[in-house]
């Protein structure tokens, strides 16, 4: 496909993406320097058609967050409240199956299930709420726990990470979310998590996990204090993981939101910013089949926008999402099923619904 640059110096980029050569750290930095957003949005459309075709995915997913109490109080985070903070709460496995059916005539295909490091809970409350989850949903994916959330578990338990993975997979666990990684940087883990465990330890766990045969996801926090060489850097971190262990699924950039955090004077991210983050994505990680524009995090709006600038994915309909509404986002707090897809048909796409490992699972409606 010809495409005629504003910016000329994207045509060097754009010949390296038609011959598949893999785009260097500088080609990265460029990409979020240049101000021809629509000349990257054309790059990243030509992979991302050239991948899935017309095709844009959604999931029926429910979000659970078992516990906002958390001892590692990241700056960012809106959502964590410390033991005996107004607010804090956590729930039994009784009240996590009450929530499961108060939902259960839906078509719920996955669970997204993740929650603060909170030392009221012990390694055998984690197996009873996936065996319960498992128990009342025997069909849907459990999506559950961040690495930072495995490497809590390892400790709590007393256990290697590999045996960890291992009980959480025999209590029904499927794959895991992308979250945790922020940014894989230690000056930016310095300043806004340094209680979170840092980028070595968050790949060595991601590498055992996809060693022990479990998909993730992959996430990007950007919008705060990281630099675009950090960004970049990120992005090259997990692309040289993927190639090792191929156990990536699909990368998630996350748009930060500072209502109700600590970095309240940080103003939201721009749409271009937003943009130019599902395209570095699409471009960069070559070796991800999926990128997911968020649409909790980039409202409904722009994430229909992205799935012409790189996303293939909408995520999904969610109902109940609380860590980034709490630090002010103001889209739907869930979707429904007719809504996604309206969205995704209006946006000029075919939308395909799909099961946690990209599975078609159900027949469209019929479209004009
Ligand atoms: O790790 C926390 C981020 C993540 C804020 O894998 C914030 O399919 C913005 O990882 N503003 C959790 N972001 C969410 C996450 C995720 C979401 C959807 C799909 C998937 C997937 C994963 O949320 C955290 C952190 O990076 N976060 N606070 C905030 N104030
Ligand atoms: Fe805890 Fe996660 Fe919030 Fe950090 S982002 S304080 S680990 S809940």
């Amino acid at each position: 496909m010809q495409i005629t640059f504003m910016d000329k110096r994207l045509e060097s980029i754009y010949a390296k993406v038609l011959k598949n050569s893999r785009l260097s750290k500088e080609d990265g930095i460029y990409i979020y320097e240049t101000h021809d957003l629509i000349g990257i949005g054309q790059i990243a459309n030509h992979v991302r058609r050239s991948l899935h075709g017309n095709k844009a995915f959604y999931i029926y997913n429910q979000h659970l967050n078992y516990t906002n109490v958390c001892k590692n109080r990241c700056r960012f985070c809106a959502y964590a409240r410390g033991d005996n903070e107004k607010g804090a709460y956590v729930w039994s496995v009784e009240e996590i199956e009450k929530r499961l059916m108060e939902r259960i005539d839906e078509p719920v295909n996955e669970l997204h299930i993740v929650g603060g490091l909170n030392d009221a809970l012990n390694f055998d409350y984690f197996i009873n709420l996936l065996k319960t989850v498992k128990k009342v949903r025997p069909n849907a994916t459990i999506k559950a726990f961040t690495c930072v959330e495995i490497d809590y578990l390892s400790n709590l338990a007393g256990l290697s990470i590999e045996e960890t993975i291992q009980r959480l997979k025999d209590a029904g666990l499927g794959m895991m979310p992308g979250g945790g990684a922020e940014v894989l940087n230690s000056r930016v883990h310095e300043a806004l998590f340094p209680k979170k465990i840092g980028h070595k330890r968050w790949l060595e766990i991601v590498r055992a996990v996809h060693k022990a045969g479990i998909k993730t996801n992959a996430t990007l926090l950007y919008g705060h204090i990281e630099t675009i060489e950090e960004r970049v850097d990120h992005l090259i971190a997990l692309r040289q993981l993927q190639d090792e262990t191929a156990g990536f699924s699909a990368f998630i950039p996350l748009a930060f939101h500072s209502e109700n955090t600590e970095l309240s004077h940080i103003p939201p991210t721009t749409a271009m910013d937003d943009l130019k983050n599902v395209a570095a994505a699409r471009l960069m990680l070559d070796n991800f089949d999926h990128i997911k524009a968020y649409w909790v995090m980039i409202g409904e709006k722009l994430a229909q926008v992205a799935l012409s600038f790189g996303a293939d994915d909408l995520d999904g309909t969610i109902i109940e999402e609380r860590i980034t509404h709490t630090a002010g986002a103001t889209s739907a707090t869930g979707l429904t099923k007719d809504q996604m897809e309206d969205m995704i048909v209006s946006a000029g796409f075919e939308p395909v619904e799909r099961d946690s490992f990209y599975h078609p699972i159900n027949k469209l409606r019929e479209y004009k």
